[in-house]
């Protein structure tokens, strides 16, 4: 395939998204309602296909939504015209705009979704065969006070999850150090997996203290400080696997982290990255290195959830730590028919060709932007 389709047009939407039984709350951020950017793209053949970025308000990133709508408009006008195959986005864009990974994901995205629908494939089959139809998911709470939290544990445990991450941090470490030890009261000898999400809010001297006091609850500390400084820091002084989150900004960052031996896994975000190519990569790099991780994002709808979906169903089972999706926090779908949800902890991966969703337009009213038209 050599003439392959172009992009002709580029429409972008805004669309806010309550968070049900708000607020969702971490270290950082306490957020009602999150502003979601989606693009849908007409390739010249007509096939669609659609894109989205949601950062979870503007101080979990380096990211917000409004951010993500002037990028896109910045490279949009130079994007009329580019080739879907080859795939050469990553790099045209890269050509445009310096940085601002969590927009060209977008574009990215939609790509994928278009030569899915052309060639009659999944996205999955796209980044290299999917490995399971039901891909495992995680549930994440929020920053809450501790008996609360081990019930809501608890619960989703019962539910089906095989995997739970718990927010802390942005109050007295004490309390994180009791909800831990209560949470994990509740999960231990189920072969439920947990991870401590600290969301950048721990000072090192509160990361070393948990880890000291908690010796024997195996559980993972995701992005406990700061900084990949901070990691470092305390890298060699704690009892626990170091994961890390919002501090693996771009491929150049997971490669030094992962070269240096400084994490033990990541918690990744398809439009951190960049999209679904820079995953692609991601995965294999951490696939050399034996390194977990999960496929996630901030937050979004159906078209964000169905790739990421797709890129957790291509992981290697025993790397898999699932895939986060924001839909327990949303009420309704784009897509009525095949919206993606979770089930009893686990996510069916999509049929259809393409991402699986099709974006019903009436959600999301007229353009913010179109180019090409
Ligand atoms: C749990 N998440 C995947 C959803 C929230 O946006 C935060 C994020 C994380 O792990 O940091
Ligand atoms: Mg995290």
């Amino acid at each position: 395939m050599t003439d392959g389709p172009e992009i002709k047009e580029i429409h972008i939407y805004q669309h806010d998204l309550p968070v049900k039984n708000g607020p969702y709350t971490m270290a950082n951020a306490e957020v009602w309602a999150l502003d979601s950017t989606l693009v849908r793209i007409v390739a010249s053949d007509g096939t669609e296909g659609w894109g989205e970025t949601c950062p979870v308000g503007p101080t979990y990133a380096e990211a917000h939504a409004l951010g993500a709508r002037a990028a896109i408009i910045q490279m949009a006008p130079d994007l009329i015209g580019t080739t879907l195959w080859p795939l050469v986005l990553q790099r045209k864009m890269n050509g445009l705009l310096n940085g601002h990974n969590y927009a060209k994901a977008v574009i990215d995205i939609a790509a994928y979704d278009i030569l899915g629908k052309v060639l009659g494939l999944r996205v999955a089959d796209l980044l290299g065969g999917a490995v399971t139809e039901r891909v495992p998911s995680y549930y994440a709470t929020g920053v809450g006070a501790p008996d609360e939290i081990a019930r809501l544990a608890e619960d989703k445990c019962a539910e089906g999850y095989p995997r739970l991450q718990v927010k802390v941090g942005g109050r007295p470490v004490d309390i994180d150090i009791e909800t831990i030890c209560k949470v994990w009261e509740k999960i231990k000898g189920t072969g439920v997996r947990l991870a401590v999400d600290g969301n950048r809010g721990w000072t090192t001297r509160d990361a070393l203290r948990v880890s000291r006091e908690c010796p024997n609850i195996p559980f993972i500390m995701e992005q406990p400080c700061n900084s990949f400084e901070d990691l470092q820091k305390i890298r060699g002084q704690v009892n626990h696997a170091i994961y890390m989150d919002e501090s693996s900004v771009d491929l150049n960052t997971v490669i030094s982290a992962a070269g240096a031996g400084i994490i033990d896994g990541f918690g990744m975000k398809v439009t951190r990255i960049g999209g679904l190519t820079n995953m692609r990569s991601f995965r294999d790099i951490c696939e050399a290195r034996n390194l977990p991780h999960t496929c996630d994002d901030a937050w979004g709808g159906d078209v964000i959830a169905a790739a990421c979906t797709h890129v957790a169903a291509t992981v290697r089972s025993d790397l898999c730590e699932g895939a986060w999706l924001a839909a327990p926090y949303i009420d309704g779908h784009y897509d009525s028919e095949n919206g993606i949800s979770i089930q009893g902890g686990f996510i069916a991966l999509p049929k259809g060709p393409g991402l699986g969703v099709v974006p019903d337009l009436e959600h999301f009213g007229d353009p913010v932007a179109s180019f090409g038209v």
